[in-house]
């Protein structure tokens, strides 16, 4: 008979990795788990609510926000401030951070920088979608938070963590001491362990990108896309292309699986698109606390100075040996300074500059 540890029993069991913590933290990754159940029961029913399409508003991305986007939002944000362990709250869908006012939350510890719903483009079209969150110990030590206990390094993260809402819903999340991935079983509503210990595969034979986008990638990524489409059966080449178009489902994927995904700088992205601070600081902490690596061609993720909330970076994030791979033909044929100077080329024909 398998003894089922529920999210809850687990986090307080780990609850000892944390001399310091005097269970906030636990507090904390509960809240989430909870606002993470409520979004989910949406999700699943969202044909046959009024919640799907267009909220009829613009976040700061200058994208659409679908109804299940804000719907998500206000659902995490109203757990944590019922939760009283964060102060603030960084989110992709406000322009600015939420600072959590209140009695208990003007003194918590934590930070929590979140994308509530992760691919909502395909909400529609019944593809998974996700939520990626990052936590942060507040820095400042007195008065109220500022941005400036927002705009942390992604090394000075203390947890990190995914739900996906696919074929099941699973959440997956670290605290610096390994992965592990619960299963909502909707028969109790428990999120249970059913993923311990996770690692990604140091190779893989699975390449996620956007190949529309080929022409505006550097050559490094050209390169490294037809080193992917090449016969050769020693490496198992060529490898498989997979793109779901929803960073945490095809990040969950390679993390099972092992893979690359890449969002490269395009001309119309010359930062790159997905978003540092609540996208790739938390997915880079997870993949390597499961043994993979994520740069953004050249640099760490996690060591990337953070000056700004909507901050975007390219991502180059999976199978160590294939990230590897790719950084050496992005240093080959897109050396950054050649880089650089091709974006300096761009901007001053005013070709780049469409996205911050
Ligand atoms: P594109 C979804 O909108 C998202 O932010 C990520 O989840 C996904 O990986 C990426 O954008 C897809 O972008 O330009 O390929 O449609």
């Amino acid at each position: 008979m398998q003894v089922v540890k529920t999210l809850g029993q687990f986090i307080i069991e780990k609850q000892n990795d944390f001399p310091y913590a005097k269970g906030e933290l636990s507090r904390l990754l509960r809240d989430i788990g909870i606002a993470s159940k409520i979004v989910n029961r949406e999700v699943n029913k969202a044909g046959l609510m009024d919640i799907l399409g267009d909220a009829g508003t613009m976040n700061i991305q200058g994208e659409s926000q679908k109804k299940l986007d804000v719907y998500a939002n206000e659902q995490f944000i109203s757990a944590l401030k019922s939760g009283g362990e964060c102060c603030i709250v960084a989110s992709e869908e406000n322009d600015e951070f939420v600072y959590i006012d209140g009695e208990v939350s003007k003194n918590a510890k934590y930070i929590v920088a979140i994308d509530p719903l992760d691919g909502s483009s395909n909400i529609d079209v019944n593809v998974a979608v996700g939520t990626i969150f990052s936590i942060y110990r507040r820095k400042t030590t007195e008065g109220k938070a500022t941005l400036e206990d927002v705009l942390q390094n992604g090394t000075e993260q203390v947890a990190a963590g995914y739900v996906i809402y696919g074929s099941s819903t699973m959440l997956v999340y670290t605290t610096g001491k390994g992965v592990n991935g619960f299963t909502l079983d909707p028969s109790i509503g428990e999120f249970c362990l059913s993923h311990p210990e996770m690692k990604i595969p140091k190779e893989g034979t699975i390449y996620s990108l956007n190949e529309g986008n080929y022409v505006h990638f550097p050559d490094g990524v050209k390169k490294y896309l037809k080193y992917c489409q090449v016969e050769d059966a020693v490496t198992s080449r060529p490898y498989t292309s997979r793109y779901i178009g929803s960073m945490v489902a095809d990040i969950h994927r390679n993390m099972i699986k092992g893979g690359i995904f890449i969002y490269p700088t395009t001309s119309s992205a010359p930062n790159g698109k997905l978003r540092l601070v609540y996208e790739c600081n938390p997915m880079a902490f997870i993949i390597e606390q499961a043994g993979g690596r994520a740069t953004d061609g050249y640099n760490r993720i996690l060591e990337k100075e953070v000056v700004s909330l909507h901050q975007r970076s390219a991502i180059f994030i999976g199978s160590e040996n294939m990230v590897r791979r790719a950084e050496d033909m992005m240093r080959e044929f897109s050396p950054l300074d050649d880089q650089m100077e091709a974006d300096s080329k761009l901007e001053s024909l005013g070709i780049i500059g469409g996205l911050d």
